[in-house]
């Protein structure tokens, strides 16, 4: 068997910045596991057309290096799935980081072996490996979700997830073709279908949110600012909650003279992107305040739509604006202007079985040549649960975590030593712009190896106690705000049957997050127990 210092499961941001880390930094002898073919994570698999991250994207990148930040150009605003790939590929190239990676490789087993304090590791090829430490660098939506619909099997059209898309491309012409799902994944998507699709039929559950993501080819000259202007860059968006370029701002939305309020609305949504939902500091947390911009988007909404039936459906709202992740969109609402797109409102007809050639609902039935699935993750936890994981004491994860997930910091399991998790559970990375809460937490990972690596320590663990009491923190926090009127978002498992409804990120923003867990090392690693046995 193998031996490592560490492995890393996942070679996507997450795991290429902890091997760069803890193999670089600290001469660790680290490998990365990987269930792709190739390195990317989200990226590697997310390869439905429209793909496009909703970060803009100077700030979706990379800033522990000033060199590779300034050396690499982002062409649009929000960048395609197929360059953030390209990226990833030339930081992994720069750093030479890809000779310690395996690909191909699913891990499918973690044993921690309380004899020797070592993490005993197989993959879905029969290889097995030693480790004094284990990173979990799986990904908080790499995990789909295919709902449990009576009567895939039978379907003899193709069927596809947006997260698992076929590398050789889907040929939608002349089809006619179902989509479930608008989530972010649905709304980049449906516009793209359109294009070539003979027709297109959406299946909305719940209306969502969108804001127009205003969408550019950047000139030279932007470019040139981006890079001059890195260590600024770097310093707003690690100083923001939510990790993007953009303040929260000050006042509050009855501050203002509701004339006033409105154009602040319609210069946000004529800007686009995800600053329009810092435009009031108590849009979150005061429902009256919420409807005031949940009425201007659906007032825009409606004079998009020429179908006022359709409009009516997409902006039957059922739980306040952002208590899910907002999205982002590019002519979505204008896709349901066309004459090949239908909407089917699955809230009042819903979805009885897929048959051989379609799908019937409760009152109709459709027949269709490709459905496509973009019903998103068994988000946070779905990854890590789907590997047979034992700490201490022969201590399931699945039997742990079987009432919701039990963390301190989001970083580490109790009964689960010398095991690291990023973007796990009670971390804030998926209400931020994720590298930003990657790049906090593999440098306090690492840290904290160098930390034992100095002091000789065999094995570091948390315990209940303190992963309680930031279980209560996070529900305090949540209850705070309108994030509870959404219990059915995937933020609480509220989309996958039988998973425990428990709000899964740390919500009050990474700045505060960053400084409890600096608070915490200079009290010695309070919550943290080493030893040296
Ligand atoms: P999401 O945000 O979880 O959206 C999934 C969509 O699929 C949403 O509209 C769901 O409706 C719908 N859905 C899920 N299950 C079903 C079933 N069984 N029947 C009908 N409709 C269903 O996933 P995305 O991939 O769009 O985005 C995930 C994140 O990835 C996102 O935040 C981005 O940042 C990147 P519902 O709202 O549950 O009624």
């Amino acid at each position: 068997m193998v031996s490592y210092d560490a492995i890393i499961i996942g070679a996507g941001f997450s795991g290429i910045y902890q091997l760069h880390s803890l193999r670089d930094k600290l001469k660790l002898n680290t490998l990365v596991i990987e269930s792709g073919k190739d390195l990317g994570g989200t990226w590697y698999w997310n390869r439905y057309p429209g793909a496009r991250c909703d970060s803009e994207s100077h700030t979706y990148n990379f800033t522990f290096s000033k060199e590779i930040f300034e050396n690499w150009s982002w062409p649009e605003r929000y960048s395609k799935q197929d360059i953030i790939l390209e990226y990833l590929n030339y930081v992994v190239e720069k750093l030479s980081l890809k000779k310690d990676m395996l690909f191909d490789n699913k891990v499918i087993k973690a044993h921690f072996d309380e004899k020797s304090n070592l993490w005993n590791i197989k993959t879905n090829k029969d290889k097995t490996f030693l480790c004094k430490y284990l990173i979990s660098a799986v990904g908080c939506l790499s995990a789909a979700n295919i709902p449990k619909i009576n009567g895939l099997r039978k379907f003899k059209g193709k069927w596809y997830h947006t997260g698992k898309w076929p590398h050789t491309g889907v040929d939608f012409k002349n089809k006619r073709v179902a989509q479930i799902g608008v989530g972010s994944t649905g709304i980049q998507l449906a516009p793209e279908i359109a294009k070539s699709a003979k027709k297109l039929s959406i299946f909305q559950r719940s209306p969502n949110f969108s804001i127009p993501a205003r969408n550019e080819i950047v000139n030279d000259k932007y470019k040139k600012k981006i890079k001059d202007n890195y260590q600024e860059i770097r310093d707003l968006i690690k100083s923001t909650p939510t990790g993007h370029a953009f303040h929260f701002s000050s006042q509050s939305t009855f501050d203002v003279s509701n004339e006033d309020r409105k154009k602040i609305y319609e210069n946000g949504w004529q800007k686009g992107g995800l600053g329009f939902r810092g435009l009031f500091k108590d849009i979150t947390t005061n429902l009256d305040a919420n409807k005031t911009i949940v009425n201007f988007i659906k007032e825009k909404v409606e004079t998009t739509m020429l179908n006022k039936h359709y409009a009516k459906v997409v902006t039957d709202f059922k739980y306040p604006f952002a208590t899910r992740r907002p999205t982002l969109n590019t002519d979505y609402y204008e896709t349901f202007n066309k004459d090949n797109v239908e909407l089917i409102d699955i809230s009042k007809d819903s979805i009885k079985e897929i048959t051989e050639t379609g799908i019937s609902t409760i009152e109709n039935n459709y027949e269709f040549d490709i459905i496509v699935f973009a019903t998103g993750y068994d988000a946070i936890t779905g990854a890590l649960l789907s590997i047979d994981m034992v700490g201490k004491n022969n201590i399931k994860l699945s039997e742990l975590w079987k009432n919701g997930p039990l963390t301190y910091l989001g970083l580490q399991i109790p009964g689960f030593p010398n095991f690291f998790t990023i973007t796990g559970p009670g971390s804030p990375s998926v209400l931020t712009n994720v590298p930003m809460a990657i790049e906090q937490h593999v440098e306090f990972i690492t840290d904290c190896i160098s930390h034992m690596e100095k002091n000789k320590y065999s094995t570091i663990e948390t315990n209940n106690d303190y992963s309680l009491k930031w279980r209560g923190v996070i529900d305090k926090a949540v209850e705070e705000t309108l994030i509870p009127e959404s219990k059915s978002s995937w933020l609480y498992g509220g989309n996958i049957e039988g998973k425990p409804k428990v709000f899964m990120p740390y919500p009050s923003g990474l700045p505060k997050y960053k400084k409890i867990c600096e608070d915490i090392v200079l009290k010695n690693y309070e919550g943290f127990n080493f030893d040296k046995h």
